[in-house]
Order: structure tokens, then sequence, then C-alpha cells
């Protein structure tokens, strides 16, 4: 197969746009039909804060992270109706996915969207100010409806948080994966590879999983510094699990 129809890039459909009623609107928006774009991957997602903090963890340290959590974990939206806080998460492929979605997305700021290019999905978005506890202005959410990866990078990172392999049909794997042989347990914010009582198994010899998790997974057990953290592979795989907070 062409190596350029591989290309493949995350979108979440946030808690604003299903409030709003805007997946319909969103999903004609990117069809194959406007973008040449495919599904290989789509799920709905009760979104945990460590999802939410892996997903957005280059944001960790600026003013608006807490309230960015709050928001993509739909606490905002839906602050009296949990059952209804969730995100759609899609995988798009094909020829230039990543920039085609990003374009069509807009700005990230949905005030410079309507400016700059009115017509994109986020120009139908908010900005809401955030104060302090003194009620002093110290930031803004930006309330923009879809994110979209922005780099290549960004989409392998951000596809192996939301996506398992067995999520996406094999012949659409982008990435390598393998079959793990041993059990890897979670217990108390710690990995083990044995059994331990009221641990929680994140996954079983057998299972299909990203190789760059099983490596994680491999150099932390061993005690080795790994380029993953254990949190993104925990968030992934026991995604839509109520035992992850
Ligand atoms: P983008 O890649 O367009 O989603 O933009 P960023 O990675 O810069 O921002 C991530 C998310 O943080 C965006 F969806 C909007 C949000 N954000 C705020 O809520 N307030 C800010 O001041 C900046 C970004």
């Amino acid at each position: 197969m062409d190596e350029s129809k591989l290309e493949q890039t995350l979108v979440l459909i946030k808690p604003d746009a299903l409030m709003n009623s805007l997946t319909g609107y969103i999903l004609s928006t990117l069809s194959e039909f406007h973008t040449g774009l495919h599904f290989c991957g789509a799920k709905v997602v009760h979104v945990s804060k460590m999802t939410a903090a892996e997903h957005y963890a280059e944001h960790r340290e600026k003013n608006f992270f807490p309230a960015l959590l709050e928001y993509i974990m739909g606490r905002i939206h839906y602050a009296d109706e949990p059952w209804k806080q969730r995100v759609i998460a899609i995988v798009y492929q094909g020829p230039d996915a990543i920039r085609k979605i990003r374009s069509i997305v807009g700005p990230t700021n949905p005030l410079e969207a309507r400016m700059k290019k009115p017509g994109c999905i986020r120009a139908l978005g908010t900005v809401v100010p955030l104060k302090d506890a003194e009620g002093n202005v110290i930031g803004e959410r930006m309330d923009n409806l879809i994110h979209a990866s922005a780099t290549d990078d960004d989409a392998e990172r951000e596809i192996k948080l939301w996506f398992k392999p067995s999520d996406i049909p094999p012949l659409m794997h982008a990435y390598p994966s393998e079959f793990s042989e041993d059990f890897y347990y979670l217990k108390e914010n710690k990995l083990f590879k044995t059994y331990e009582p009221d641990c929680i198994c994140i996954f079983a010899p057998g299972e299909i999983v990203w190789k760059s998790d099983l490596d994680t997974l491999q150099q932390l057990s061993k005690g080795k510094p790994s380029s993953g953290s254990l949190e993104s592979v925990v968030a992934k795989y026991l995604i839509n699990d109520d035992r992850v907070a």
C-alpha cells in the first residue's frame, strides 16, 4: 500500500459539540466525500482524569489546565448528567489527513476562528473567561468543539493514547503492534507482573498491544527509565473502566 495513504490523525468531538448536537454536522463536514479521508477507528469515551491529563500533558503548567481537564471530561457541559460526560474519539486515515482536518477545524481560539476563517468548525465555539477567587480574569477557557492532531508525532501519541490495536482494523494499523507474553497489573498506581489482591489487569498474555506500550511496561517493570509513562498505557487499556479515576 502507498505509505502516504496510511497517514492518520485523531479527532475528538468534545462535550460542547455533543451538547449542541453538532456531531452530525462535524461528521458530514469531515466525510470521505469532502475530505477523501476514511474512518479507521471510533469510540465513545467517558474521559478519566488520567486520560485527560495525558492527552493535554504539554499544557500541564498552564493556568487554564485545570479548566481544560474539567471541560474535556464533560464536567462543564454535563455537570448534572454524569452519564452524558463523554467524547467521541475518531481516527481518520488518508493522504494529508493531519493538514486537511486541521484546516477544516480552524484556529484554536473560536474568536480568532470567526475572524480569520469564517465557516471553519471552531468558528462555532465559545471563549469563557477564567477568574481567580477574587474575581480577577486570569485566563480563558476555549470551548472549541473539536480536537485534531497537529503533527505526525502528536497523531501517533494521541492515537495510541485513545485506541488499542484491536480498536482499529488490522489492515489499517499505522504503528507496530505485538502480542503480550506476560500479565501486567496495576495497583495503587504501581505496576506489577504478578497478581496482587485488588489489582487491575492492564493486559494479559495473548493480547495485542502497541509495541511501544509493551516496551514501556517491560522497561518500567525492570525499574528502568522509559520513553512512555505508565499513565499513558493505563489510560488506554483501561479506557471506560471506572476503576481508573
Ligand atoms: P490545538 O492544538 O488547536 O487544540 O491547541 P493547543 O494545543 O494550543 O490547546 C489545547 C487546548 O487548550 C485547546 F483546545 C484550547 C485550550 N486552550 C484554552 O482553553 N485556553 C488557552 O488559553 C489556550 C488553549
